[in-house]
């Protein structure tokens, strides 16, 4: 019907985080509006636009599509529901496209200008990155310096973003299977330019252009692929930087902010500045003292608190839905902000609390808020004078504000692929990759989930998350995680190497401390989850599954892996789970995507795309549903290769 759509949340208490849901108890005590309020305030959202049949690409509407038949049953130009719905989508897709690939052009013009001696602060922490990145790429190697082969392969992502010549995204086409790169020739989805990918689908989709479905989605296919290339950028070169992620101790949820210490969040996706900050608070840990702290305390909100968490065992503080509440604790001093996933409602909290919001990048500005345009060339100096701030506005906190959250919990991330590879190779040298597939083949593992995405207050916040996360592994499941899922699991303790023995089937867990027996080096014990970092890390993913579909000589439609984005709230987070199907992943997405109001488009995600792809879309919000639908997908899979091998 065309009724609007009231959405209620079962659980009243709006999460499951006990950090966030003790700082909800101080915002009601004070009357501070918070992500749950307006949350609330939405309701009841738009029917038409829940179902993705709201036109608004020209100014002679909006036009909603109605049930009835006859005119109304289109926009004024005659387009119909699966048209609105597959641009809509489409739209979504490029909009992720743009995002990631934003970021990573940042990583990307870092690289760059530190090659040319314009970015004196940042250095090539990973030769080993690079060299296999040159060697995948086509780079030659031999009797080079590093910066000189660095160069090189700047310049193949630089004619990635703006190819015009017919020729494959070599940051995609260096990286797919053999099977998979001929199944995008096929379809004819193989973009060849990320920048052009965007512009064309943003054409594409505009009045008067395509109103031919399937036309449309393959578009949207196309711009998933482009989104994947940005991502590979993203990842790899932010290794070369920043170095591989290794296995790395650490802690979250809102109980790091520490009361006797300097806080500073760094928040957002971009490991450029934050890596820079992070480095400076070493520097100026004496400055600090001086006003009285014990210190500089870095925290990590997001996905930029995973970039940190990943490579330098920051504290990751919060995730998305969470990230006032880190203000609301009364003892964060500043909160730098990179792009994405912000709230501008981080800036409106500082009228209540001394914390000093700080932008750095010239597309994210915030009215109020300080801005301190942060390069390449002046990085140190820059991340210096953020930690100044910071410095600053600890004099003025207010003791009777401070609430910090007695919530904390242990954990093992830093899970590359490269380490992960190393991890298997102890028990397999010669073929590490077959130590993962020959549990699932014997059944000792039932295959593998990547879990990613965001919060959406639809549901309690990290709930589905870890509904999903726990009837996995009980079930045998290993899960690889991301983002803010990543963050959900390692705020409530289940990134614990401790959470093996309360979760794990008895098959899971036998086969992790069957890897720890094989690498007593790793004194960190192995977890439950294997964190493989931020947003663009999911690439990792892919690279994984890709790894395993070789071992088993199979094309990636037939490994038993999926991905789960048990709350994807971002385009981006739409971007992602079409790759993920276009790759041929059964892919579940917790959250309702704007599409109900096309048969047809439904029909494509759910079904259509699997028969071409062999990926498809698994629409379902109950989170108990969901896990048994996954463990469905894995266990068909199984069973299919069992048979045929
Ligand atoms: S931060 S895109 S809410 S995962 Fe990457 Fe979290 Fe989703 Fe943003």
């Amino acid at each position: 019907s065309d009724a609007p759509r009231v959405i209620e949340p079962k659980n009243p208490l709006r999460s499951v985080d006990p950090g966030a849901l003790e700082m909800l108890k101080v915002a009601q005590e004070q009357n501070i509006e918070t992500v749950f309020d307006r949350f609330v305030a939405q309701q009841p959202q738009c029917g038409f636009g829940y179902k993705g049949i709201c036109c608004r690409i020209c100014i002679a509407g909006p036009c909603r599509v109605k049930t009835e038949e006859g005119p109304g049953s289109k926009g004024i130009c005659g387009a119909t529901a699966f048209t609105i719905v597959a641009r809509n989508l489409v739209r979504m897709i490029a909009g992720g496209t743009a995002s990631h690939s934003e970021h990573s052009r940042h990583v990307l013009h870092t690289a760059h200008a530190m090659v040319d001696g314009e970015a004196p602060s940042y250095s090539i922490k990973s030769p080993e990155k690079l060299h296999k990145l040159a060697s995948q790429l086509g780079v030659s190697t031999i009797n080079r310096e590093d910066r000189e082969i660095l160069k090189d392969v700047t310049e193949i992502a630089y004619s990635d973003f703006g190819r015009y010549q017919d020729r494959p995204l070599a940051f995609l086409d260096s990286f797919l299977t053999e099977q998979r790169r001929k199944k995008f020739q096929h379809t004819n989805i193989t973009p060849r330019s990320i920048d052009g990918t965007v512009t064309e689908l943003i054409a594409q989709t505009a009045m008067g252009v395509d109103s031919d479905p399937v036309n449309l989605i393959f578009g949207g296919l196309k711009g998933s692929l482009a989104d994947l290339a940005g991502e590979y950028i993203g990842t790899k070169l932010s290794d070369v930087l920043f170095g591989i992620p290794e296995p790395i101790v650490s802690e979250s949820n809102l109980g790091v902010i520490n009361s006797k210490m300097v806080n500073i969040a760094v928040h957002g996706h971009n490991p450029v500045l934050s890596e820079m900050v992070v480095a400076a608070a070493r520097q100026l840990q004496g400055e600090a003292q001086k006003v009285g702290a014990e210190g500089i305390n870095i925290v990590g909100i997001c996905c930029t608190g995973n970039e940190l968490l990943m490579r330098e065992g920051v504290y990751l503080a919060t995730s998305s839905a969470s990230q006032e509440m880190a203000i609301m604790t009364g003892a964060l001093d500043a909160m730098v902000l990179d792009i994405q996933c912000i709230y501008p409602a981080v800036q409106q909290l500082t009228e209540c609390f001394h914390t000093k919001v700080v932008t750095t990048e010239g597309i994210m500005k915030m009215p109020g808020a300080q801005h301190i345009a942060f390069n390449a060339e002046t990085a140190m100096e820059d991340a210096q004078k953020l930690v100044q701030i910071a410095i600053e506005a600890y004099k003025n906190r207010d003791p009777k504000k401070i609430s910090i959250p007695n919530e904390r919990h242990n954990l093992v991330a830093g899970f590359s692929i490269e380490t992960l590879t190393d991890i298997f190779s102890k028990v397999n040298s010669d073929r590490p990759m077959s130590v993962l597939t020959d549990a699932i083949m014997n059944g000792q593992i039932k295959g593998v989930v990547q879990m990613a995405g965001c919060n959406n207050l639809k549901r309690p916040q990290d709930e589905s998350h870890v509904v999903i996360l726990k009837e996995l592994v009980k079930n045998d499941v290993l899960v690889v995680a991301t983002g803010c899922s990543a963050g959900a699991f390692a705020k409530l303790g289940l990134m614990s190497p401790l959470a093996v023995d309360a979760y794990a089937g008895e098959g899971l867990k036998s086969f992790i401390r069957m890897l720890e027996d094989a690498n007593p080096q790793l004194t960190t014990g192995l977890p439950l989850i294997f964190h493989i970092g931020a947003c663009v890390d999911n690439s990792r993913g892919m690279d994984l599954v890709m790894a395993m579909a070789e071992e088993l000589e199979v094309d990636v439609p037939k490994v038993p892996f999926a991905a789960s984005a048990p709350e994807a709230m971002h385009e981006k987070a739409v971007a992602i789970g079409t790759y993920c199907v276009t790759m041929g992943l059964p892919t579940h997405v917790g959250s309702m995507p704007f599409l109900e109001g096309s048969d047809l488009i439904y029909g494509i995600a759910t079904q259509i795309a699997h028969d071409v792809f062999g990926g498809n879309f698994i629409f379902e919000m109950d989170p108990q549903v969901a896990a048994q639908k996954i463990l469905g997908a894995l266990e068909y899979r199984s069973w299919k290769l069992k048979i045929h091998k």
